[in-house]
């Protein structure tokens, strides 16, 4: 029986997003983000996708850890090598959530939706975490990584993430095409990012990402360290800043790397 790696490289090679991209693949690796890194440093191209069956070191936004199973999910990254600037780069997170979204639906059929700025829920648990990371040089983006976790087929969790994780297996009731949906998330993201940077901001895709964000018309809480308040998420803009309304009718642009935002009731 041919391996999981085997059989990701031969559907790799029919599909349409292989021309403009490569994959390397490992059984177990620290963190799929730092190999992409640690590519970035080397003159890999863009497009390079790494893509692992574990990681040993996953990891989440300010040094929080990432849930890295093997057997089950899908653990992946991409090496990027924008020319715009590190200002642009929060909003790849933006351009990733919308691809996953769109692929889960595709290849599973489930109502994958995007709590901004990187998770992706479905019934309100979260099945995706991304992670964006820049290695700067001088004048600019040496590379850009952005790190895709998607739980596929995991069954159960831990005890601390049982109330607000889920897997597409769980939410679907049958096991999951891993293969197929990396290829899926592949096409998407390749397909998203190019409309994106060809233009520099998100008026590419701001109308279908609205479409698919969880938060909007509801209730949030945003967490800024200058203060906290409270508003209704109304959409995003062309920076991928959320809109949010106050009470007093004021709409404010919260920018993703700054802040974080959760629903009143409980994580959505
Ligand atoms: C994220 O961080 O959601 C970004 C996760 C990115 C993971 C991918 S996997 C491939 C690539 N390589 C890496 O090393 N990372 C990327 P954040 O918003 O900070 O959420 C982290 C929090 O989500 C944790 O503190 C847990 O509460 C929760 N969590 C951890 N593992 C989870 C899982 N598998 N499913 C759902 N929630 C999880």
């Amino acid at each position: 029986m041919a391996s999981w790696k085997e059989e990701l490289q031969s559907r790799m090679e029919k599909h349409a997003a292989g021309k403009e991209t490569s994959l390397l693949c490992f059984d177990i690796i620290d963190s799929t983000n730092e190999e992409a890194k640690r590519q970035g440093m080397t003159d890999a191209p863009e497009g390079l996708f790494v893509v692992a069956d574990t990681q040993e070191k996953g990891r989440g936004r300010r040094g929080r850890s990432w849930e890295s199973p093997g057997g089950e999910n899908i653990y992946m990254s991409v090496l990027l090598r924008p020319s715009f600037g590190p200002e642009q780069a929060s909003m790849v997170t933006l351009v990733a959530a919308l691809s996953v979204a769109k692929a889960i639906r595709l290849i599973a059929g489930l109502p994958a939706m995007i709590k901004w700025p990187n998770d992706i829920v479905i019934d309100g648990k979260k099945a995706v975490g991304i992670l964006t990371e820049l290695t700067l040089k001088e004048g600019g983006i040496e590379s850009l990584v952005c790190g895709i976790g998607i739980n596929v087929n995991q069954k159960e969790f831990p005890e601390e993430l049982k109330q607000t994780a889920t897997s597409l297996c769980l939410e679907k009731g049958e096991q999951i095409d891993r293969t197929g949906l990396i290829l899926a998330v592949m096409k998407t993201f390749w397909e998203d990012y190019r409309a994106f940077s060809g233009r520099g901001d998100l008026s590419s895709i701001r109308e279908e990402y609205e479409a698919l964000l969880v938060n909007r018309d509801r209730q949030v809480r945003v967490l800024d360290p200058k203060g906290e308040y409270t508003g209704i998420a109304k959409g995003i803009n062309e920076k991928g800043e959320l809109l949010v309304e106050k009470e007093d009718g004021q709409v404010e642009a919260v920018y993703a790397g700054e802040v974080s935002v959760r629903g009143i009731y409980g994580y959505v």
